[in-house]
């Protein structure tokens, strides 16, 4: 795609929209499991001062993984062990691109942008006493200046999973001695948090301390699929989480003792859950079961930093019963000691939340295993309804009224706080030719962000900001770059990674510019029209997967299709 193509894409956005409007018209729909009521678009705006951000991560995006003193991570060992694996040794390059990605947040109209800090990029092996590697300062200096200089606020995550290797093999990462107060990688976190006040709060006023320590503990530490792959699936994850609790913790007392004051900022921790949804919405036994998937799940950090710096209740009991059926002396959850129970105790000044999917859940009655695991612990059965939207992600179903369900239960559970979600997206295939035209990825933004617009204007949940997952393509994780979630299309072939806008990337300039679905204004109107079709199709409609269902197949659909190009013209 040229420049000026792209550019006039970008400026009228016309041509996508008029496609949209003809698909809009002539695919047959499916049923996507909609419900005319709850389903129904909302037309209002949000508030003047609302944030609209998109997001990235430092692995995921920077590659330059060995440029001057950076030390390895976690992340970067893991994607050297077999030569069959995607790295981030490249990826988007935007350790050298970063100037033209904030072209990109310009483009859209974005006045925040979400990104991390590579804690190895800063200190090599984790530790200040062993140096700093200055480029990597420098770095992240220049990023934050040209951002600020083109009117773009960072919000800045410390730590989004690419822990130093070094503190890996020195400490054993999270799993570090958790039981005692002198835990190591507590303080460590807490100088590289110092660190990053010092050098950065003077312009960065949002910190995310940790990104989704669920997945963290759980994946990396319990289950064993993430790096440093730990498989202790019985305890491994309550361990890690434990540690990762604490060490949020002192990230947020010392930007509260040292830095609050002169910088003003404000801390917090990007926390991820699944809306967890009755199946039998009737029976006691469900709904109890669902609101212990919710609290195993984001309770599981929430209730100890929001509540009362300790464990959910019900977490605990099962924990508690399940220790005692298991013959153990204690539960495998661990306990925190008073003192660090007052010092967990409301570490977070606004809630940051990243929402991708809802569950199904049943109760599954006590589950008695030899190999007990995060799942098992639950006593639960989930599972999803037939007629949701799947993703590329097996665990990924499209479920945008779970949001709205999940922000009223974060209203009503962690005390009316502030929230920003950082981070919604939905994801599609690596795919030859290129998906530029992400119709699904449009359909699920607009229906999502309507959703976040509902909890607020309907449901007063002090919704502050919504974030973009993501600015664009990048690695992917295990999957590494079969999996696409951005805004920006990333040629991953190309040396020069050139970015290309996703039809997606003209939807969301569109949103931001209406900030919502005002009535009457031309984007609503697109909005209506794209509305059931957006809740009535699954991906393989939209990009055609099946290859099946070509849609202009009757004289009747070829006639809506004229009229469907005919009406945006007009319009
Ligand atoms: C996010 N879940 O994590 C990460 O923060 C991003 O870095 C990543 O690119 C994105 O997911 C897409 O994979 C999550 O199972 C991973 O509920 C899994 C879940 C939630 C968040």
């Amino acid at each position: 795609m040229s420049a000026t193509a792209s550019d006039s894409i970008m400026e009228t956005g016309t041509f996508v929209n008029c496609f949209l409007l003809v698909i809009s018209l002539v695919i047959i729909p499916v049923n996507g499991g909609y419900d005319k009521e709850r389903d129904a678009l909302l037309k209002g705006t949000f508030p003047q001062d609302f944030i609209w951000s998109s997001a990235t991560a430092a692995y995921q995006i920077e590659g330059a993984w060995n440029v001057s003193d950076k030390g390895p991570s976690v992340w970067d060992t893991l994607a050297h062990q077999d030569n069959n694996r995607d790295t981030g040794d490249v990826a988007c390059d935007s350790y050298h691109k970063y100037p033209a990605d904030i072209q990109l947040m310009k483009q859209m109209g974005l006045k925040y942008y979400r990104f991390s800090i590579s804690w190895p990029r800063i200190f090599p092996t984790g530790e200040q006493q062993d140096g700093v590697n200055q480029d990597g300062v420098d770095y992240y200096n220049n990023l934050i200046n040209e951002l600020k200089a083109n009117d773009i606020e960072p919000m800045v995550t410390l730590f989004h999973w690419d822990l130093p290797q070094a503190l890996q093999d020195r400490y054993g990462g999270f799993l570090n001695n958790h039981t005692t107060n002198t835990t190591v990688i507590h303080d460590l976190f807490g100088d590289y948090a110092r660190f990053c006040y010092q050098n950065f709060g003077d312009r960065v006023k949002y910190w995310i301390t940790f990104n989704d320590p669920w997945i963290i503990a759980l994946e990396g530490y319990g289950i064993g699929n993430f790096p440093p792959k730990h498989r202790d699936p019985a305890e491994g994850q309550y361990k890690a989480a434990h540690n990762i609790i604490l060490s949020h913790a002192k990230a947020y007392h010392i930007y509260d003792d040292e830095f609050r004051a002169a910088q003003g900022g404000q801390v917090s921790i990007a926390l991820s859950c699944d809306w967890g949804d009755p199946k039998y919405p009737d029976d006691p036994d469900t709904v109890e079961a669902a609101e212990r998937y919710v609290q195993f799940f984001v309770g599981w950090f929430a209730h100890a930093i929001y509540k009362n710096g300790d464990y959910p209740d019900v977490m605990k009991a099962t924990m508690a019963r399940k220790g005692r059926e298991e013959g153990r002396n204690s539960s495998r959850l661990p306990e925190f000691t008073p003192e660090q129970k007052a010092y967990i105790n409301r570490t977070s000044d606004f809630f940051a939340l990243n929402y991708y999917t809802t569950v199904e859940v049943a109760d599954s009655g006590h589950i008695v295993t030899e190999n007990p695991n995060y799942f098992s612990d639950m006593d639960v059965e989930k599972g999803h309804a037939a007629d949701w939207p799947q993703t590329p992600f097996t665990w990924l179903y499209t479920v945008p009224w779970g949001i709205r369900k999940l922000l009223g239960f974060i209203r009503d559970e962690y005390g009316d706080p502030d929230v920003y979600i950082t981070e919604n997206g939905r994801p599609d295939h690596d795919r030859d030719p290129a998906i530029l035209m992400d119709m699904d990825r449009i359909c699920s933004y607009m229906m999502h962000t309507n959703e976040v617009m509902k909890a607020y204007s309907l449901d007063n949940v002090k919704v502050k900001a919504f974030t973009a997952w993501s600015l664009m393509d990048g690695y992917e994780w295990l999957p590494g770059y079969t999996v696409r979630f951005g805004l920006y299309y990333v040629d991953f072939n190309d040396p020069d990674r050139t970015r290309y806008p996703k039809a997606s990337s003209v939807f969301y300039k569109q949103l931001v510019r209406n900030n919502g679905y005002p009535e009457g204004s031309d984007f609503t109107k697109y909005v209506e029209n794209m509305w059931y079709f957006c809740h009535n199709t699954t991906e393989a409609e939209v990009n055609g997967y099946t290859g099946g269902a070509s849609q202009i197949s009757s004289p009747f659909s070829l006639f809506l299709a004229i009229l469907g190009v005919v009406c945006c013209f007009i319009d």
